[in-house]
C-alpha cells in the first residue's frame, strides 16, 4: 500500500514508461500505431490506456505541463470546480508546479469543460484533446470529466503519481481521445464482513478503482461471521454482531456518519456504492444479536470460521420481515445510489419453498424504499422483481439447468451483472503457490481473468440483458491492504477494461502490454500487485 517513498531512480524511470509506450494498441477502431521514438521524454502514445479507449486520432505535437500552468474550469458547476481540484491534487506534488485553478482564460492551461450538447459523450463519456497550445477535457456529465482526468494521468509518466517531487518533462502526446465505455455497471466487490476493512482501507481501494474507471463499489456488509453498518432500529446487529470476524478478531462496523464518510468519498470519485445485507442465508451475526429472530429463539454464538451454508432467518416468522423492513428501510435512507443487493447465495439451510415465499416477501420491501433488487444469481430460482440484476457466479463447469435458469431470467427481463467465479473472483489465488486466497473454482492467471467477452458469456442470455462486470474480493483470508492490493492488482484490471472497452479492442497480447505500462505507476502509487508472469513488466 502507499507510503513515503524516496526520491526515485528518475533517468531510470522515464526510460521505462517511455519504452513501455513502444508498442501500439491492439484492434481498437482508431488505434494509434504511430512509433514512437523511443528517447526518455517522448510521450506516451494516447492509445497507451487501460481501459483501451474507444477512438484515438494522433497528431501534432505534445501538449506539456510548465510551471505556469492554470487549470481552467469555464463552467459554474461545483462538481467540475472539485474535478479540477482533485486534479491538481494528482499533479501538485510530483510536477512541483502550483497549477492555480481559474475560470477565466488560461493559455496553455488544461481547460475542464462540461457541455450539455455533447449528446454523444453520453453520462461517463469524455473527449481528450491534446496540442502544445493547451489540452481540453469535454463531456457532457461531470463522470466523464472525471474519467478524462484519470485518462490524463495514464498518459503523463508514472512518476506523476509520486507523492515527492520530481523531475519533467510533463508531456501528453498530441491529438485526440473520443471515449464512452462498453458498460454502464463496471463494479468492485469489497466483503468488509469476514475481515472488516476500516473507513480509510476502503478509501484507499476506491482511489485505486477510480484509476481505472470503475463505477460501481458493492459493499458485502454482512455475513455469518460480522455485520458491520448501525441499525438503529436493532443495534445489537452492529455492536455484538460485528464484534468478531474470521479467525476470531475484533471486527468492527461503520457507524452511520463513517458510512455517510464512504459513501461521499465514493461519490467523489464517481462510484456508486451499492450496499449488500445478505439474506436469507450468511446470517448467523444476525441471528446472534437477537435471540428472537431464530425459529427456535435461542440465539447461536458468534461465528468465526469460514464454513457457508448453515444459517438462515426464519422463514415463517413475521418478526422476521418487521426486521428486514426495519433494516432495509435504514440502509435505503441512507443510500443515494439506486441499488439495494439482498444477497440470496448459498441459503443452504432454508428449504426451496422458504426461499421463494422470503424472495416473494423481501423484493416488495427493496421497492417500497424506492430502490431495486440486486441478488446473486440464485435469486432467479425465485420470482426476480421487476428490473431486478442477478449477478451471476457461476463457473465454465456450472451446471446446463443452472446456466438456463439465469438466462431464462434474462430472456424475461432480468439484468446480468457477470462475476464469473473462475474468472473474476478476486479471492481466487492466482497459482497454486499464491500466499493468499482461496481456490475452489481454480486458479485464476491474469490471462484467465482477462480473456472473455461479457457479451457472450452465458449461452441463451441476451447481450443486451448484460448491464455489466463486478470483481468479488471474498475476505476469508484477506485482511489488510496489502492483500486487497496483491489480490485486486492487476487482475481488476482488466474486468475494468471488460467493462469499458469495446469488445473490437479485446486482445490479450495488446493487452498485456498495456497492462505492462501500468508496472511503474501501481509502483509510483504504492500498490502492491502480483507481478505475473504472463505480463512484460517493465518495472525495475
Ligand atoms: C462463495 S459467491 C460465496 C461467499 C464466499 C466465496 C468465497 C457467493 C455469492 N458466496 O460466501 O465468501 O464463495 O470464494
Amino acid at each position: 500500500m502507499r507510503q513515503p517513498r524516496a526520491l526515485p531512480r528518475l533517468f531510470g524511470s522515464l526510460l521505462l514508461v517511455a519504452a513501455a509506450g513502444i508498442a501500439a494498441i491492439g484492434a481498437g477502431p482508431a488505434p494509434d500505431r504511430s512509433v514512437p521514438d523511443p528517447s526518455a521524454s517522448t510521450p506516451r502514445p494516447l492509445g497507451q490506456i487501460v481501459p483501451a479507449p474507444a477512438s484515438v486520432s494522433p497528431g501534432g505535437a505534445p501538449y506539456t505541463l510548465t510551471p505556469w500552468t492554470r487549470i481552467r474550469v469555464d463552467q459554474h458547476s461545483r462538481e467540475a470546480q472539485q474535478i479540477g481540484t482533485y486534479l491538481a491534487g494528482v499533479l501538485r506534488p510530483s510536477t512541483g508546479y502550483a497549477l492555480p485553478l481559474t475560470d477565466g482564460p488560461a493559455p496553455g492551461g488544461i481547460r475542464l469543460r462540461l457541455s450539455a450538447d455533447e449528446r454523444a459523450l453520453g453520462d461517463e463519456g469524455y473527449r481528450l484533446q491534446s496540442s502544445p497550445a493547451g489540452l481540453t477535457l469535454t463531456a457532457r456529465k461531470p463522470a466523464g470529466l472525471f474519467h478524462a482526468v484519470q485518462t490524463l494521468r495514464q498518459l503523463l509518466p508514472a512518476a506523476v503519481e509520486k507523492d515527492a517531487r520530481q523531475r519533467g518533462p510533463w508531456q501528453v502526446a498530441g491529438g485526440t481521445v473520443t471515449d464512452t465505455p462498453r458498460y454502464a455497471y463496471r463494479g468492485a466487490m469489497l466483503d468488509v464482513s469476514r475481515h472488516f476493512f476500516t473507513v480509510d482501507q476502503v478509501k484507499l481501494y476506491i482511489d485505486q478503482l477510480a484509476l481505472y474507471k470503475i463505477n460501481k463499489l458493492h459493499l458485502h456488509l454482512s455475513d455469518d461471521q460480522g455485520w458491520r453498518i448501525a441499525i438503529d432500529s436493532w443495534p445489537r446487529l452492529a455492536t455484538y454482531g460485528g464484534s468478531t470476524q474470521v479467525g476470531g478478531g475484533p471486527g468492527g462496523y461503520y457507524t452511520k456518519a463513517q458510512y455517510k464518510e464512504i459513501l461521499g468519498y465514493a461519490a467523489s470519485r464517481y462510484l456508486e456504492v451499492v450496499p449488500e445485507i445478505d439474506m436469507p442465508g450468511h446470517t448467523n451475526a444476525a441471528l446472534a444479536s437477537y435471540a428472537q429472530l431464530n425459529c427456535n429463539g435461542v440465539a447461536p454464538p458468534l461465528y468465526t470460521g469460514t464454513d457457508v451454508g448453515f444459517s438462515s432467518l426464519c422463514v415463517p416468522k413475521a418478526l422476521t420481515y418487521d426486521f428486514v423492513d426495519d433494516v432495509l428501510r435504514e440502509l435505503a435512507a441512507l443510500t443515494p445510489g439506486k441499488y439495494l443487493h439482498i444477497g440470496g447465495d448459498e441459503a443452504h439451510s432454508t428449504s426451496h419453498a422458504d426461499y421463494v415465499a422470503f424472495m416473494d416477501k423481501v423484493q416488495p420491501i427493496v421497492a417500497k424504499y424506492g430502490k431495486t433488487v440486486v441478488g446473486w444469481h440464485q435469486l432467479t430460482g425465485a420470482t426476480p422483481a421487476k428490473g431486478a440484476l442477478a449477478q451471476y457466479w457461476g463457473l465454465d463447469d456450472t451446471s446446463a439447468e443452472e446456466k438456463a435458469q439465469v438466462a431464462r431470467a434474462a430472456r424475461n427481463g432480468t439484468g446480468l451483472i457477470l462475476s464469473p467465479a473462475d474468472r473474476i473472483y478476486l479471492d481466487m489465488k492466482y497459482n497454486k503457490d499464491t500466499p493468499l486466497g482461496l481456490d475452489w473454482a481454480g486458479f485464476v492467471e491474469v490471462r484467465r481473468a482477462y480473456d472473455w467477452d461479457p457479451g457472450g458469456y452465458l449461452p441463451g442470455a441476451p447481450a443486451s440483458a448484460v448491464a455489466g462486470v463486478e470483481a468479488p474480493l471474498w475476505s476469508e483470508t484477506i485482511s489488510t491492504s496489502d492483500h486487497i492490493e496483491f489480490m485486486a492488482f492487476p487482475r481488476v484490471v482488466g474486468v475494468a477494461e471488460l467493462g469499458w472497452s469495446a469488445a473490437s479492442t479485446h486482445d490479450w497480447e495488446a493487452y498485456r502490454v498495456r497492462l505492462a505500462a501500468q508496472g511503474p505507476r501501481m509502483e509510483a502509487l504504492g500498490i502492491d500487485f502480483y507481478r505475473s508472469p504472463q505480463v512484460p513488466w517493465r518495472s525495475g
